[in-house]
């Protein structure tokens, strides 16, 4: 039985929920209904509603849709097939609050790394996993990829916790990571001094090169500042960029290059800092791109003139590089959903759709070139994961996670190409056995592994961590092994840009370098991969092998007045020979992806929230709305 006052409250509300059809009648019974309750009853109704009101209000910022709700729901729809008639509204990076407090914190590395630790990463490295519990994954060709199949075996390795917070552990992950600090201050101090505001530093002749004249290597290199808490130099490099940094310059840059560094490098470091700044210039910078879509293919030139609007291909052909073409989209379609305008995302994903109907892939790999006016693939026949191809994969892999895993089209081309590799590429090397992804030329396969393919291995376990088949990791094992050997079979300890394997039973050595591709350039793409497989395996074989190859660069790369190298033979470790240039990926991703290696903090770029384009530059992976 219910005390008076709560019968009298529930017959109200019976009374209430009754439904009248006109409104006035309910407004007079309401009415009297309320003048027969007692002045406690009354009290007590006012005092629940004005409860619920503070409530609502209390609620509300977490319930209302934040910017952009549509157009995830009309992606949900149609997946990878995106609505053009979707207009208008930007989202913003991160709820305001939050960017406010992400400047005051300032950059990542000046917390206190060691607060929440260890477990926080564990608990997320779950989460991911439970996400895709008990959902089948992606529908390829009539076959489903289930959840089950797509389980890591490594998942008992991913829960083992990295060692208690053993201080001598803390100390010498403390000790690399100041290590890569001091290496980016002595790269900064030689382009600061010889090179500032200019693309390119020549640290031995102590000048620089320019290339697009745009500060490239200042650009590229302002989100690893951030990332390395480098707040100084951050600070100075801001300066240059609100001070002397212009777009309005008479100059043909990279479609491809220019997207990469440029484009990811401002849009990162908004998101990174909140700074709208940032945001400011990638959307001046990614409009003055927009000419090179204007073919007659759709498929983009290679060049555009970023002042005078006009674009062209190379002078020498009408084609262009498929890793080129494939590989703009993270960044593109980042630049619309934070302004609101499709364009941007419009045009790069035209030309996905047109690659994924092409015919002339062979087993989704695809080849090199591309025709700017038929829109059809040239030089068919020849297939590699290296130069000209290499970010297509990866990007096809990536734009799904970017979009929240929606567009199955670019998923099952991902899945395809991985079993073209498979199928078509790999062979072991002698004596070792190596794994290593060859390339394949009219029918005929050559055991030559461009350094560029070592992004690969990463990939395949980024693959695996978002729910994809649990072999890729196998792969990606297996090819890191080869990857690391392709630096420790050299003299210098430094990878060459083009290794052959030697497949012969009588082999002495696995890697062979021909003398016009002993050079190395301070290229990221085993770092990078090294970084990915200890993120996910929390195995600390890779963090060593990333910190010998630290030593190497310093042993045989380092400019004493400030800079790095590239240099011409990793052969000779008495006269390596250097080239004079330190490519700005060497401070844009190089470095970086150093730095995450050796943090055992996987909250420094969390990889449930972030996906890093080809240049490194960590992009939003897209909250999901619904
Ligand atoms: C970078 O510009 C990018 O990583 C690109 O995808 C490949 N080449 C260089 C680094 O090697």
């Amino acid at each position: 039985m219910l005390p008076p006052s709560r019968r009298d409250f529930v017959s109200l509300a019976l009374a209430e929920s009754r439904g009248y059809t006109n409104g006035k009648q309910r407004r007079q019974s309401c009415w009297r209904k309320w003048k027969q309750l007692s002045r406690l009853q009354r009290s007590i109704v006012l005092f629940l509603l004005a409860l619920m009101l503070i409530g609502g209000f209390a609620l509300y910022p977490s319930l209302s849709p934040q910017w952009g709700v549509e157009e995830h729901k009309e992606e949900k729809k149609q997946p990878f097939i995106i609505d053009v008639k979707d207009q208008g509204r930007p989202v913003l990076p991160e709820p305001r609050s939050e960017r406010r407090g992400l400047r005051k914190r300032g950059p990542p590395a000046l917390q206190n790394r060691l607060q929440g630790r260890g477990n926080s990463s564990e608990v997320r490295l779950k989460n991911a996993q439970e996400e895709e519990e008990g959902k089948p994954l992606i529908s390829w060709h009539g076959a489903v990829i289930e959840a089950e199949q797509a389980t890591d075996p490594n998942a008992k390795e991913k829960e083992k916790a990295v060692e208690p917070e053993d201080p001598s552990v803390l100390q010498l992950e403390e000790s690399r990571l100041e290590a890569v600090r001091e290496a980016f201050r002595h790269a900064w101090k030689g382009y600061k001094e010889f090179a500032w505001g200019h693309d390119e530093l020549k640290p031995v002749s102590k000048s620089y090169t320019e290339w697009f004249g745009l500060g490239l290597t200042l650009i590229d290199a302002l989100d690893t500042m951030w990332i390395l808490g480098l707040k100084k130099e951050f600070e100075e490099a801001r300066e240059w960029v609100a001070k002397e940094l212009t777009f309005n310059k008479n100059v043909d840059v990279n479609l491809f290059e220019s997207t990469i560094r440029i484009l990811g490098g401002l849009l990162s470091t908004y998101h990174l800092t909140g700074d709208a700044l940032f945001l400011e210039k990638a959307k001046d910078f990614g409009s003055r791109l927009m000419p090179a879509f204007s073919t007659p293919s759709k498929i983009p030139y290679s060049d555009v003139n970023i002042d005078k609007g006009t674009a062209h291909p190379p002078r020498w052909t009408s084609d262009s590089t498929m890793a080129e073409v494939t590989s703009i989209q993270l960044e593109f379609r980042e630049l619309s959903r934070l302004t609101g305008d499709p364009k941007y995302r419009e045009v790069v994903m035209e030309v996905m759709r047109r690659v994924h109907r092409l015919e002339g892939k062979h087993d989704g790999l695809v080849p090199m070139f591309i025709n700017t006016n038929s829109g059809q693939f040239t030089h068919v026949g020849v297939y590699t994961l290296g130069a000209r191809a290499d970010s297509y994969y990866e990007y096809l892999l990536k734009q799904w996670i970017q979009g929240g895993k929606k567009e199955t089209e670019l998923l099952e081309d991902y899945v395809q190409a991985v079993e073209g590799i498979q199928k078509n590429l790999l062979k072991r090397s002698s004596p070792l056995g190596l794994m290593f992804v060859g390339e394949l030329s009219h029918g005929h396969f050559s055991p030559k592994m461009d350094h560029l393919v070592c992004f690969l291995p990463g990939t395949l376990a980024l693959g695996v961590h978002h729910g994809l088949p649990a072999e890729h990791m196998e792969l990606a094992r297996q090819l890191m092994e080869t990857c690391h050997q392709m630096y420790v079979q050299m003299e210098t300890g430094l990878s060459p840009e083009i290794a052959h394997f030697n497949t012969q039973a009588d082999s002495i050595q696995d890697v062979d370098v021909k003398p016009a591709d002993r050079h190395n350039l301070l290229r990221p793409e085993t770092v990078e991969s090294l970084f990915y497989l200890y993120r996910f395996t929390k195995d600390r074989k890779y963090q060593t092998w990333g910190w010998e190859i630290l030593q190497s660069f310093n042993k045989y790369t380092r400019v004493d007045t400030g800079g790095y190298t590239s240099i011409n033979n990793v052969r000779d470790p008495t006269s390596p020979s250097p080239r004079d240039k330190m490519e700005s990926f060497f401070l844009g991703e190089t470095l970086k992806y150093f730095y995450l290696l050796f943090s055992d903090d996987s909250n420094i770029i969390n990889l449930d929230k972030y996906v890093f384009n080809t240049e490194a530059h960590p992009l939003p992976i897209w909250p999901q709305t619904d």
